[in-house]
């Protein structure tokens, strides 16, 4: 398998930048994928967010097994990490995440109040690229004010907007970190679209990701991709790619597979939820 060479030049920057904007904020609010809890955190935000209130938001739990990410957030709340989950497409959840935003921002907000000064609450928005950082923004805001995609480097610097009278989230670009610990969470990143895919062999990485799937959610991959009948459950990515073509109907022409269509075709399934909900680290 061909490694994945995750770090873009620009992110030292932005590293820096962000370490420089910290000291502004109240408190962060860190952004993760509930799809892979683990594998979508930054391992440096934690020191870099040292003394600040800090908690977890599980984005994207519309795409993540339900109990799963119960089973996650109370292992991280175990851990002493304040972690909640939420979903920043849709309006419902809303009104709860600004009072939990507000809560992290309060202490702060207090101490400057001590001291006679009125203040608006600054709080950060932190995470890997693609984990919906601006559309959480977005949705708390009730309005499109920082540009969104579905892809990884949309937001290139970051920008305070102004929540309430009282509040100011800072949307900043996704960070990776630059020394890769396991090629498994590569994959992870590049599966849920947090790696640019023209960076990584597609190919390789649909087989693993259907190789993943069939071991996860045997019935829903499956089902989805017409595999059949007989197949033993134990065939490598490759197997698996080569017959959801033939299953899909993905074919060049003498019926010569189409690896490279299906290739991306799987990604983009899986990263819009279309498998099913599912949750690619286990909690317990
Ligand atoms: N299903 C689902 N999709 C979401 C959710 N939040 C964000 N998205 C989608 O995820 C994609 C990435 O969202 P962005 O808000 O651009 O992500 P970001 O973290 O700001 O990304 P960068 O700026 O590149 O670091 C977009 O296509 C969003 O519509 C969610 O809770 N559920
Ligand atoms: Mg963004």
């Amino acid at each position: 398998m061909p490694q994945i060479n995750w770090y873009p030049g620009h992110m030292a920057k932005t590293k820096r930048d962000l370490e420089t904007l910290l000291r502004a904020a109240d408190a962060v609010i860190e952004l993760c994928d509930a799809r892979a809890p683990l594998a979508t955190r930054n391992p440096d935000l934690g020191a870099m967010c040292k003394g600040k209130a800090r908690f977890l938001a599980l984005n994207k739990a519309d795409l993540a097994d339900e109990g799963e990410t119960k089973a996650w957030i109370s292992r991280l709340n175990d851990m002493g990490l304040p972690a909640v989950s939420f979903q920043a497409v849709g309006t419902g959840g809303r009104n709860r995440m600004l009072r939990l935003v507000e809560e992290a921002a309060r202490p702060a907000i207090e101490r400057m109040k001590a001291r006679g000064a009125m203040k608006t609450a600054r709080v950060m928005v932190i995470g890997i690229p693609n984990v919906g950082k601006s559309t959480f923004i977005n949705t708390l805001r009730g309005k499109s004010i920082a540009k969104s995609g579905d892809k990884p480097g949309v937001t290139r610097s970051s920008q305070w907007i102004k929540i309430s009278p009282y509040l100011e989230l800072l949307d900043t670009p996704g960070m990776l970190w630059p020394k890769i610990e396991s090629q498994e969470q590569a994959r992870i990143l590049g599966y849920i679209g947090s790696i640019r895919d023209e960076t990584m062999d597609l190919e390789d990485l649909a087989a693993s990701l259907l190789s993943l799937l069939d071991e996860i959610a045997p019935e829903e991959t499956k089902a989805r991709f017409r595999f059949p009948e007989d197949m033993t459950g134990k065939e490598e990515g490759w197997m698996l790619l080569e017959a959801a073509c033939r299953g899909r109907g993905w074919l060049l022409s003498g019926g010569r597979l189409d690896t490279a269509r299906a290739s991306a075709v799987i990604l983009d399934e899986f990263r819009a939820g279309r498998i099913g909900r599912i949750t690619l680290e286990k909690a317990r």
